[in-house]
């Protein structure tokens, strides 16, 4: 009797010490990790008018708001790229997040070198690619894939009888920057899908300097025209809206890129290519959360993953575009997918 007296005395004292650690165990962080899933998205630029930021933003909310312990925070690195390094080394070394997430090609070379000062913190770099960093996923979309799937079409279109189609075979590509992706991969697609498409083709390829510039986009765009190109391609942020404007005032035809363009200019963007960053940011956040994620691994995706693809599905593209043209797209694509 007495022995277990004394031992619902000390059982009632344990439970005491535990509670009363408990809030000293939370301040240090010691359970931080059970309860709650901290992800920072850092957008390298601004997110307004950039789809393939908006849909890197969607797919980490959406994993996050599928579970109780998640959290997200989206925080804008802003357009002076020298800058970037330093605001995610400060993200770093809050040691706040369990996961910071960002996109674009110039982002696995930055967060590599932030990663050797932190080594413990993990990062997702979508629309990029290195191998080998135990603390570092990337998954990279196929752009030549994506800007060939542009070029078939604007060489379709260039050489047709459509409406803004002159006599000339010539076509334009106007990006923001010049980087590697952009030189050896989207350029060449667009170049390559357009000869395969009607032979001799000339590419104008202007670079407006930076993502955000839409008069300056527009001007590049007018000066294409002018010169003789009906079908434009803008991969330049949200300087593609003054891309846009041009090809409006002055007659030309537009495709849209990374996401589905059709109703912010019927029968102007007549053409789509779209890359699925919501959904592969989705997927990859959740194998995140879940501790599935082969951190140290660079994936590749593209039309046969289904992560490239032309937008041929919206009403829109079967108004404006002859019935011909779609059905020798059609063909291509269906030879690409297999
Ligand atoms: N694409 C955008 O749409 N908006 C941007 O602000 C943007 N900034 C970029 C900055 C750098 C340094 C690099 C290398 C690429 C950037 N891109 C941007 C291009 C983007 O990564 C991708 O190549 C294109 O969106 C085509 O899918």
């Amino acid at each position: 009797m007495k022995f277990s007296g004394t031992s619902a005395v000390l059982r009632i004292i344990m439970v005491i010490v535990v509670i009363l650690m408990v809030p000293s165990l939370l301040a240090a962080g010691g359970i931080r990790e059970t309860s709650e899933y901290r992800i920072a998205v850092f957008i390298p630029g601004v997110t307004a008018g950039s789809p393939i930021y908006e849909m890197l933003a969607q797919g980490v909310q959406r994993a996050a708001d599928e579970y109780d312990h998640v959290r997200a925070n989206i925080i804008e690195g802003g357009t002076n790229q020298g800058e970037w390094a330093d605001k995610i080394a400060a993200i770093a070394a809050q040691g706040a997040h369990d996961l910071i997430v960002t996109s674009n090609p110039a982002m696995p070379e930055i967060v590599n070198e932030i990663s050797q000062q932190f080594p413990q913190q993990k990062f997702v770099v979508m629309d990029g690619f290195l191998e080998g960093n135990p603390s570092i996923y990337t998954l990279r979309y196929n752009q030549y894939q994506q800007a060939y799937l542009a070029g078939y079409f604007a060489g379709l279109v260039t050489a047709s009888s459509m409406e803004q189609a002159n006599s000339r075979l010539k076509i334009g590509l106007v990006a923001g920057q010049e980087y590697p992706d952009m030189n050896r991969s989207i350029l060449p697609g667009f170049t390559d899908g357009a000869a395969d498409a009607a032979g001799e083709i000339e590419v104008d390829f202007r670079v407006v300097g930076n993502w955000y510039d839409a008069s300056r986009g527009k001007e590049l765009a007018r000066d294409m025209i002018n010169a003789g190109a009906d079908v434009l391609l803008p991969v330049a942020g949200g300087a593609n809206y003054g891309v846009l404007e041009a090809a409006i005032e002055y007659g030309a035809y537009v495709i849209w890129y990374d996401t589905s363009g059709y109703s912010k200019a019927p029968g102007v963007i007549i053409g789509s290519t779209a890359i699925a960053q919501d959904e592969s940011t989705y997927h990859t956040i959740v194998r995140a959360i879940e501790g599935d994620l082969p951190f140290g691994q660079a994936d590749q995706a593209g039309i046969s993953e289904h992560a490239v693809r032309f937008v041929d599905d919206d009403p829109l593209f079967s108004e404006h575009v002859p019935e011909q043209i779609r059905s020798a797209l059609q063909e291509r694509i269906t030879q690409l997918s297999q």
